[in-house]
């Protein structure tokens, strides 16, 4: 795995991947800072000083940070594409995006703090990069949770993560641009991987509508809600790692001499929303909201299951949430299962090798071992944990996998 590391290292901070991802992402950058933290520290806190140095004013963390020595332009939206230049809020330099991705930052740093041999080091850029985190956090608390209930929203899919879910159809589908609503723009996402993979033309017509969208209201949060944001969504996952990252500030907090109170105080707010307005009880998982629709998104998504890694379900909820998971839908130990696939395989659309409509992710399946462990499940842990190390050995550290055979697809070289 290091060898993936060290071939993606710019000099500054890792790219996902050569060829499909040549700049920096802000999850892929947390979950890469917390490989490194086991064995690089240094590396570890300079791909986190990399993602803050393309923070806005406002506190938010792009999703993209834009390599200033990569000018391929082999990366549709590229710099230009999100004209920051409508907001006084973002940076001139770096170029970023305009949108942000899980807030897995605080959680990052956190385990450079605990796993880095250099203490001293890991205290000193904790207490450096505290500020940002804190700033970061109340961004999420003060432009994206409008009622104040312990839920941020997202208002593009890419936010998620999970860019090309199903739980983002229903709301998509009331995303119909006319062609000259939409500014001209050119993929570049369907030259190294097969184009069945990737999100249709339609799917990139409302991302880049909802760029244009947000950039002509100069990103200002106000003016996006008020002139109707047509995607506001309250994730099960997005929420999940703010309250996880909400948790280890407040740890980092009480390092560094500082009060954790509010932080642990925003995380019980947010676990206390999400089982009130997330859970649901028919099926035994957590599901999206959807803001326009006030209405739950029932597709059944593997994030829905993400909650257990924050210790937000009791007992009770966790044991029909494994039972779910432990049937052919997800991941039936008895079936010889590979790991969890990203959606249910009899939900409509299920597909083994479309963008995050049914393969498997390293990355989703890492966080759920935790959260097993968490509840007792830790066979089941243990099977994943093995399985998806496996499927890496076998195939390569590709982007995705086929949860039955096990095929490697997307990008290779990962880095996450
Ligand atoms: C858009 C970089 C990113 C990941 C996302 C994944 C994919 C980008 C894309 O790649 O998204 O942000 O162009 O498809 O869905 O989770 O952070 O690895």
């Amino acid at each position: 795995m290091k060898y993936i590391l060290d071939r993606n290292w710019t000099g500054s901070f890792t790219i996902p991947a050569a060829g499909q991802y040549p700049h920096q992402w802000s999850w892929d950058a947390a979950f890469i800072a917390i490989g490194y933290a086991h064995y690089n520290p240094g590396r570890a806190r300079q791909e986190m000083s990399h993602l803050l140095s393309g923070q806005w004013a406002i506190g938010m963390i792009p999703h993209i940070v834009f390599s200033e020595q990569d000018q391929s332009d082999t990366y549709f939206p590229g710099p230009d594409f999100w004209r920051t230049d409508r907001s006084t809020a973002a940076p001139s330099q770096p170029k970023t995006s305009s949108i942000c991705q899980p807030p897995v930052h605080a959680t990052a740093v956190r385990h450079i703090l605990e796993q880095g041999t250099d203490r001293k080091k890991g205290l000193a850029f904790a207490k450096e990069v505290y500020p940002g985190l804190v700033k970061w956090h109340n961004y999420l608390r003060r432009e994206r949770d409008p009622r104040g209930e312990g839920l941020v929203y997202i208002r593009h899919p890419w936010e998620s993560g999970q860019d090309n879910s199903p739980a983002w159809d229903p709301v998509l589908k009331r995303i119909q641009p006319d062609p000259g609503d939409l500014p001209d723009y050119e993929r570049r996402d369907t030259v190294a991987v097969d184009a069945a993979e990737r999100p249709t033309k339609r799917d990139y017509d409302r991302y880049v509508y909802l760029v244009d969208f947000f950039g002509k209201r100069a990103y200002d949060e106000n003016r996006i809600r008020r002139d109707g944001a047509p995607f506001m969504v309250q994730d099960v996952l997005f929420n999940t790692l703010y309250c996880k990252a909400n948790r280890d500030l407040a740890v980092i907090a009480e390092l560094l001499g500082e009060d954790p109170r509010p932080h642990r105080k925003q995380a019980r707010k947010t676990a206390e929303s999400i089982n009130q307005k997330m859970w649901d009880q028919e099926h035994g998982m957590y599901i999206t909201y959807d803001m326009h629709a006030e209405q739950q998104i029932h597709a059944h998504i593997l994030s829905g299951f993400l909650p257990m890694l924050a210790g937000i379900p009791d007992a009770t909820r966790a044991k029909r949430m494994c039972e779910y998971l432990n049937t052919h839908c997800f991941c039936r130990l008895d079936d010889a299962c590979l790991a969890a696939p990203s959606y249910d395989r009899s939900g409509p659309g299920f597909s083994v090798s479309k963008y995050w409509r049914g393969p498997v992710w390293i990355n989703m399946n890492w966080r759920l071992c935790p959260g097993l462990d968490r509840y007792g499940y830790t066979g089941y842990a243990d099977r994943i944990r093995r399985s998806i190390l496996q499927l890496s050995n076998r195939e390569g550290f590709r982007e995705y996998f086929d949860p039955d055979d096990g095929r490697g697809y997307g990008a290779e070289g990962f880095s996450w």
